[in-house]
């Protein structure tokens, strides 16, 4: 008998995904550098469905049927070029390779055009869920050709998880090459941001009104039940309320205050400002991690050295309801700016790299199964069905509408946090970017006038067609038209 799909790389995650496929009803050949990890998957739960035990590629790779589907689950950087170098030449014409890692998108378009080149097949598929995620239905950002998903499809279909609004899988074909990684990359963004505006608002719970982890376990629960229903919600109240055992505190007070990250942000943040779109509030939340990790020396004698220059030094009451209703207004609205500029950045790419993905389709995706899973995600998603996409998120009429709502909130908790020093980066970040697309005229006027002047950078005027310079250092400071003077 032979394996539908091998499954090569069987630390956490390829070892889950090959039991998920195993308990979906397929044969799966097993395969790992080190035979070990091969043996103890099979001796934990080699019961659990028909696996295939190999040794080597090439015994990986007579084990399958044809075309063969190989899901490679390695750690990502060189070991996948490694492991393609080895498999590539034991392989057939029209077989498939599935890098399911969290491979860097400019990588997997490099790895798709070489893999087409000797007549293979290459698919980068995003996996977002973490080792629970990969056991019993991650969400899963495929790209590559189309021919390709018609072989691997309905297999990742049948092992994601399935949205709760219909029962959807969290799968589907995005479009070629780096696409499923790409996608994959801006939801690590927008859960990059997700986390950190949650993080404001406990900070400015705790700061401003005083509230105890403990309590804020219980807000945090009552969030979960209005419209920032998530995953991420409701984990934070379940941290929240975890207390120490050795000190009896709360577990987040004996935490050290550093973030880490394993890069999948800032990724995000220099692919953004390669296409040119303001992802301010992933970005703030990808710095706010360094600022908080990377020069502690400085952040140490910051504290000590540094004025505060308050300009109010009481918060509220502690049962002001009025107060935590404004926070999580606050935070609400900031979520909701951080997923518009993930999907803006998201649309960007799609014309600059001539993918074809649906942003309703992504939405779709990401509803159940990941990090960001959440609620609002089927609002996005019938935002962007239909004929009038909208040109920002935000401007889907739904979400208009609850803006007029949100702000109020939104402004007098970002000032508050400002008057009493308390930093709010991603709240205060995307209330910027909130205003700046509103705002009728924009200080990027003087911008083009002080370019204008150093650099003859020329500008345009509101009033005619063409380009304009003024000769700055001649005494009659006259206007020309740029194309009298090239
Ligand atoms: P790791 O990222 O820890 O990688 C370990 C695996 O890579 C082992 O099977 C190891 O084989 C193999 N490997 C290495 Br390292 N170098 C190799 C080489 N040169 N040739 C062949 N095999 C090599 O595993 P993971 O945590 O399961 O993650 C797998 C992928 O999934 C990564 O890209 C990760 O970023 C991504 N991901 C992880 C999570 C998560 O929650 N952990 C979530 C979503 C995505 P060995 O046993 O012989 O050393």
């Amino acid at each position: 008998k032979k394996a539908q799909i091998g499954v090569t790389g069987l630390a956490v995650m390829g070892a889950n995904l090959a039991r998920n496929l195993a308990r979906n009803g397929y044969t799966v050949a097993l395969h790992n550098r080190s035979v070990e990890k091969t043996d103890a998957l099979l001796e934990a739960h080699g019961s659990e469905g028909d696996f295939i035990r190999t040794e080597t590629l090439q015994e990986l790779v007579d084990s399958l049927e044809s075309p063969r589907r190989i899901l490679v689950m390695v750690k990502a950087g060189q070991p996948v070029d490694a492991v393609i170098e080895q498999l590539a030449p034991l392989l057939d014409k029209d077989d498939i390779i599935i890098d399911g890692g969290n491979s860097h998108f400019p990588d997997t378009i490099r790895r798709e055009r070489e893999l087409a080149e000797k007549g293979l097949h290459f698919v980068g598929v995003g996996v977002s869920g973490g080792e629970e995620g990969a056991l019993w239905g991650p969400a899963i950002m495929p790209g590559g050709s189309a021919k390709s998903y018609e072989s691997v499809g309905p297999m990742l279909e049948k092992i994601a998880a399935k949205a709760p609004q219909d029962g959807a899988p969290c799968c589907a074909w995005l479009s070629t090459d780096g696409a499923g990684h790409f996608v994959k990359m801006v939801h690590n963004g927008i859960e990059y941001a997700d986390m950190q505006v949650i993080g404001e608002a406990y900070d400015i719970l705790r700061s401003v009104a005083g509230i105890k982890p403990a309590d804020q376990a219980k807000i945090f629960r009552s969030w979960n039940e209005t419209e920032l229903n998530s995953y991420l919600i409701e984990i934070t109240s379940q941290v929240l309320e975890q207390v120490d055992a050795q000190t009896g505190k709360p577990l987040v007070d004996v935490i050290v205050d550093q973030a880490g990250q394993k890069g999948t942000g800032g990724w995000t943040v220099q692919a953004a400002i390669d296409l040119g779109t303001p992802i301010t509030g992933i970005a703030e939340s990808v710095f706010a991690r360094g600022l908080s990790s990377s020069n502690t020396a400085a952040r140490e004698e910051a504290q000590k050295e540094l004025p505060a220059g308050l300009i109010a030094t009481t918060g509220v009451a502690n049962a002001d309801e009025e107060f935590v209703e404004d926070v999580r207004k606050a935070l609400f609205a900031s979520k909701l700016v951080a997923y518009a500029q993930g999907l803006d950045m998201l649309q960007e790419a799609a014309d600059q790299y001539g993918w074809t993905y649906k942003l309703d389709v992504v939405a779709s995706l990401w509803r159940a199964g990941c990090i960001i899973r959440a609620e609002l995600l089927g609002e996005i998603m019938e935002a962007y069905s239909g004929e009038n996409i909208p040109s920002n998120m935000l401007l889907a009429p739904g979400f208009k509408s609850l803006m007029e709502d949100l702000l109020p909130s939104w402004r007098r908790v970002v000032a508050k946090a400002t008057a009493l020093g308390i930093p709010v980066p991603v709240f205060s970040s995307s209330l910027s970017y909130y205003d700046g697309l509103r705002r009728d005229r924009l200080p990027a006027a003087l911008i083009q006038g002080q370019r204008d002047y150093f650099g003859a950078h020329t500008y345009k005027r509101i009033d005619a067609e063409g380009d304009y310079h003024v000769m700055w250092t001649e005494d009659d400071r006259r206007e020309v038209n740029a194309a009298d003077v090239h």
